[in-house]
């Protein structure tokens, strides 16, 4: 008999895997992007060599998805929780996206993903989650606000099955063989496309305020709305996608291509495309129709930046990505982002006492990233009263919302960091004030020494 039994990670592992092989099934332009971002990856470790794997072995990098879902209310926030808790996936970050978009995009959000160096390093799959905010008069009436709230109070995403399942996985640390089958298929199918008819004049009148309030609250059933792959060359991925006659969205979002590092993240997507479904017409009839909701992304990530470093980032935006305003932003070498205290590094000391700096990789998102790609795949721009109030949203109101702690991304890294130094210092036998100062030799770049 085997007793065989499955860690968070490898619930999280095989849960990505599984959500994958479901996605290509729906959407057969997602399996055209894998098979692209394959090939592009093979081609820089080819070209590159170890230099390709500083970011993330490409073990890592290959397996390395990050999913998008909606929900409607916080009590589905909860339950979302408890089933990426299971594996091993905690809130991390406050992402509002109501005002990161000029069109109508009602949500705030927060991703769930593994938070630890280990656990990251087994499998980092998060997912982008975001909430409706019914309450937020620029979008809703309070008329509209009252429906939508009951629509969405009665229905039901994930049965209690899944939901003890997932209890159990995370109060026992892992599931067994059978269990864990289950688990996987119920979470799986849990994010499959819908195939009950959509409610037409509910989907209609919603997509007339935002085609985003239309897909989460239009709609019994939640879904997957893309998963995104890593690649190591974006804009060769975008080329070879246009080549492959898929039309990509104008631009990739974030920092331009340039010669110095890369930082945070990188991502553009092919646009949403018409998928059939059938909606019950106000007379009761069953029509066949389609609807364009979900799209294919992918993204390169890229350093990790202090909170110094992420406000010259913010600034840079603005500014316009371009190659000639990161050169004035960002220093050309990783040298220069530790001496100027803008990104992120582990201390590692060799086998000869020597110190180097590796670079920690971004892990989370960019909201306005986030509302670029929600903005270039809406067909209707819906309608925004800007001259309303906006209800009032933040990090505390999602941490209560999800009813869990909400990390801080830039405590999470930092805290890394700072582990990594007092290591290295112990190792070294010295203070680690001392360490911290001291410049390193990173093992690709040189340093600017007299600093
Ligand atoms: C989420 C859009 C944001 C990203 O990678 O920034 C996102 C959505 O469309 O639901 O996924
Ligand atoms: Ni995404």
């Amino acid at each position: 008999m085997t007793t065989e039994f499955f860690a968070p990670w490898q619930l999280r592992a095989a849960f990505a895997r599984s959500l994958s092989d479901m996605y290509g099934r729906e959407v057969p332009a997602y399996t055209t992007l894998l098979e692209v971002s394959h090939d592009v990856n093979a081609d820089v470790v080819r070209a590159r060599g170890a230099d390709a794997e500083r970011l993330g072995s490409i073990d890592r990098v290959t397996a390395e998805r990050h999913g998008a879902i909606r929900v409607g209310t916080p009590a589905e926030l909860q339950q979302v929780a408890r089933i990426f808790g299971a594996m091993g996936m905690h809130p991390v970050g406050f992402y509002d996206l109501r005002d990161a978009s000029s069109s109508s995009v009602p949500v705030i959000s927060t991703a769930f993903r593994p938070t630890d160096r280990a656990e990251l390093a087994r499998n980092p799959f998060r997912v982008f989650t975001s909430l409706l905010v019914p309450s937020d008069r620029r979008f809703f009436s309070a008329d509209l606000q009252a429906r939508l709230e009951t629509f969405l109070t009665r229905r039901s995403l994930f049965g209690p099955e899944l939901l003890a399942l997932a209890d159990r996985a995370e109060a026992d640390g892992g599931l067994g063989a059978d269990d864990a089958a289950e688990f996987l298929r119920l979470a799986t199918a849990a994010f499959e496309l819908g195939r009950e008819p959509v409610d037409q004049a509910w989907y209609r009148e919603l997509e007339a305020v935002s085609a985003v309030a239309a897909d989460i609250g239009g709609v019994p059933s939640t879904h997957i709305n893309h998963l995104t792959p890593r690649v190591l060359d974006i804009d060769d991925l975008y080329a070879r996608m246009e080549a492959r006659g898929i039309t990509m969205i104008d631009a990739i979002q974030g920092p331009p291509r340039w010669e110095g590092p890369d930082v945070l993240l990188r991502q553009t997507s092919f646009r949403a495309l018409a998928e059939p479904r059938t909606f019950r017409t106000p007379d009761g009839e069953v029509v066949q129709d389609s609807l364009r909701v979900r799209f294919g992304e992918v993204e390169a990530r890229g350093i990790a930046l202090t909170r110094e470093g992420r406000a010259r980032y913010d600034a840079a935006v603005v500014e316009g990505a371009t190659p000639e305003v990161w050169r004035r932003a960002f220093p050309a070498t990783e040298a220069g982002l530790v001496e100027q205290g803008l990104g992120y590094f582990m201390h590692e000391v060799g086998d000869d006492g020597s110190l180097t700096r590796e670079p920690v990789v971004y892990e989370d998102f960019l909201p306005r990233s986030a509302a670029g790609i929600f903005q270039s795949n809406l067909t209707e721009e819906g309608a925004k009263d800007a001259s309303q109030a906006g209800a009032e949203r933040d990090a505390g109101w999602m941490a209560d919302a999800v009813g869990r702690e909400l990390f801080d991304p830039f405590d999470l890294y930092a805290a890394q960091v700072a582990a990594s130094l007092a290591s290295a210092a112990q190792r070294l036998g010295v203070a680690p004030e001392t360490l911290a100062a001291t410049p390193a030799v990173p093992t690709t770049t040189s340093t600017g020494a007299d600093r």
